[in-house]
């Protein structure tokens, strides 16, 4: 049995290095970059017992990510698929901001489906955690997470207690300009509300639902056993069974927010699964975010890694 399984697309990611736009870079440096993956090896890292699953194209990148995570101590469960090829993604490091181009259409991962989750399930996991990408990447991988994320009359009672029969059952929403539209903020809803666990920000769910305030996102998603809502600077705020905590934002230098988010989501699960009250959790999840925002990678270089690729990462590129 595993602590956790992620489910969820990872692509290759070029980045420009030297940083410049892409229309002129010669030269890219090779990264990995998967919201869900990238909760993995956090989860890892901290010591827990973690699966990925996905689909990776029989193809050089899909051999790279599969190296890599498992380089990390995540066990990669995901399937090769030798019809279709890895997804890539291509991020443009501006001072504006950094923007994001999908390759993704048709890739290995967006043929995810229904028969994914008996995978998942193999690993008698205590949590499984996947998120709004995931969701939208194809129909197929829609009924996957349908699939890991049943509606609540469908399996009795929530996971509720980490190590129950049921897994915990966890959702991040991360929006993403690029995938989610009007057309998706319902199915986004409807499936975290199937959730134990949804993690949202609070611009995510002014865009998504207009709401506006935690308290309004707490009327959006009202069953949801721990809902936890990511305020920027002001911090983070979760609900429990009518109960409130809050944790300021980390005191760091913003470099680029790129894996805050899934860095966030692995603090609180850790603790979660070790039993720790929601405060904790949150505390947790901001100090490991923290370590995200002042980078410019998806994820910090693993422990011990020379102190040069740390200073190229806030310098110039991403090292996921
Ligand atoms: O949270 C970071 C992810 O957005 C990034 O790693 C790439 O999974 C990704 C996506 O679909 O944007």
């Amino acid at each position: 049995a595993v602590d956790a399984v992620c489910v969820g697309e990872t692509m290759a990611l070029l980045v420009p290095d030297p940083p410049e736009p892409p229309d002129t870079a010669a030269t890219f440096r090779r990264d990995i970059g998967g919201a869900e993956s990238n909760v993995a090896v956090h989860l890892a890292r901290a010591g827990n017992r973690v699966a990925w699953h996905s689909a990776l194209g029989d193809d050089a990148f899909g051999r790279h990510i599969r190296a890599r995570l498992t380089a990390e101590g995540v066990e990669v469960t995901g399937r090769t698929d030798a019809e279709r090829p890895t997804g890539l993604y291509l991020k443009e490091l501006d001072p504006g901001g950094t923007r994001v181009r999908y390759y993704r259409q048709g890739s290995a991962a967006s043929a995810l489906d229904r028969p994914d989750a008996d995978r998942v399930w193999q690993q008698r996991p205590r949590l499984v955690h996947t998120t709004g990408i995931t969701t939208v990447l194809s129909d197929s991988s829609r009924r996957l997470v349908e699939e890991l994320l049943p509606a609540r009359p469908d399996r009795g009672e929530p996971g509720g207690v980490p190590g129950a029969d049921a897994p915990l059952r966890s959702f991040d929403v991360n929006y993403r300009p690029a995938l989610h539209g009007p057309a998706e903020a319902e199915l986004l809803r409807e499936l975290a509300q199937r959730a134990d666990v949804v993690f949202c920000g609070l611009d995510e769910a002014q865009m998504l639902w207009d709401a506006r305030t935690v308290t309004e996102v707490r009327d959006t998603l009202p069953d949801t056993e721990l809902l936890v809502v990511k305020r920027g600077s002001d911090g983070a705020t979760a609900h429990r069974a009518g109960q409130w905590w809050h944790r300021d934002a980390p005191d760091v230098t913003v470099v680029e927010p790129t894996g805050a988010g899934d860095a966030f989501a692995a603090g609180v699960l850790h603790r979660l699964l070790a039993g720790d009250e929601v405060g904790a959790c949150l505390a947790e999840g901001n100090r490991l975010a923290g370590t995200v925002l002042e980078l410019r990678g998806d994820v910090p270089p693993p422990a011990g890694e020379d102190a040069s690729r740390s200073r190229r990462q806030r310098e110039c590129g991403s090292v996921n």
